[in-house]
């Protein structure tokens, strides 16, 4: 397991708490009858429709074919759903020497909003099943590891267009590329900044040029089978009201066996390099199996069985049903 140093994090990097947090905490504590906003039903069909789209291009591993055309595709499904589209194309080194052309493809809902959330997930995936006992070296379907967080936010683009954002609140869809090709951990060099190249060049080079945003939510592995959504560290300790208005809202929605009021270590994830350059803080809704081989990741993590038979439409649901209540909710 890749427990993140809290001390990588500089003081001066750390976003301050500001005083919106009361009045937003405060939002999410009134019961459902009391709120005047109508949340839209979250369609778990369709997510998982998103997934298996997604899936069907092929690994979706950057310089191939299948990668340039599921990003074709993603950004004509944001532009159909009315979506302002920021496309940041660029190369990065990989830890093999490897130069990849990625492209983080954002886009913006109510564009002229002032106060601002960033979904985010990541839409390439593993170009190695390297945690794979057989065929550790071909790449993987992504069906949970990539493809469900951005089928939820293909999802939660569709119910923004058909139940427009009102007043000053707008939504940012985030679709980081590059975050998977990170170097092998075999013989425990294991290193952080081989990973989430994507967020790392946009948190650095922000498009929209002097981007911002209140907060932010990343979701990675959000599509399993009776997945666990635990309060990661690093999401606690610099996004701690995020963190908090999230599984409290998905109690109050009836989620609970999903998001447990429980407790995980920190990863490496593109959360990190948000915080850390863009000082957007931002929770990471990341699945957690302390059972598993890692001792963090599910047991399908850079495997070959990370493919459409472990993808549930209920914990789709669970998870976008939860997002979804907290942007539409937003004033
Ligand atoms: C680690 O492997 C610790 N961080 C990268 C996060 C990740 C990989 N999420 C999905 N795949
Ligand atoms: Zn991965």
């Amino acid at each position: 397991m890749k427990v993140l140093a809290l001390g990588l994090f500089l003081a001066a990097a750390l976003p301050a708490c500001d005083k919106k947090t009361n009045s937003d905490t405060a939002t999410v504590e009134q019961p459902a009858a009391a709120e005047t906003v109508n949340v839209s039903a979250f369609n778990a069909d369709s997510a998982y429709q998103f997934v298996a789209r997604q899936v069907s291009f092929g690994p979706r591993v950057p310089n191939t074919p299948a990668h340039r055309a599921c990003g074709d595709y993603l950004i004509g499904k944001l532009e159909g759903y009315g979506g302002t589209l920021q496309v940041q194309s660029f190369t990065a080194k990989a830890y093999d020497g490897t130069t990849l052309d990625l492209r983080n493809i954002m886009a913006q809902f109510n564009p002229q909003a002032s106060k601002r959330i960033l979904l985010a997930a990541h839409w390439d995936t593993r170009h190695v099943a390297d945690k794979d006992p057989q065929n550790p070296t071909t790449p993987i379907d992504g069906a949970n590891d990539g493809a469900s967080g951005v089928a939820v936010l293909l999802e939660i683009a569709r119910q923004l267009q058909a139940n427009p954002l009102k007043g000053d609140v707008g939504v940012d869809i985030m679709l980081f590329d590059g975050e998977d090709y990170g170097q092998p951990d075999n013989a425990g060099d294991y290193i952080p900044d081989t990973w989430c190249l994507g967020s790392q060049y946009w948190a650095k080079n922000l498009l929209p040029k002097g981007y911002t945003a209140n907060y932010g939510i990343l979701l990675d592995m959000v599509g399993a089978k009776g997945a666990r959504f635990a309060r990661e560290e690093t999401s606690r300790v610099y996004a701690g009201d995020v963190v908090e208005k999230v599984w409290k809202t998905a109690h109050q929605l009836g989620y609970s066996d999903y998001f447990p009021f429980q407790d995980s270590p920190g990863i490496t994830d593109d959360h990190t390099y948000v915080i850390q350059h863009a000082n957007i803080r931002m929770a990471d809704i990341v699945a957690y199996d302390p059972s598993s081989p890692d001792g963090f990741f599910g047991p399908y993590h850079h495997r070959h069985t990370d493919n459409m038979d472990i993808i549930d439409r209920n914990t789709l649901k669970a998870v976008g049903q939860t997002v979804l209540h907290v942007v539409m909710t937003e004033q």
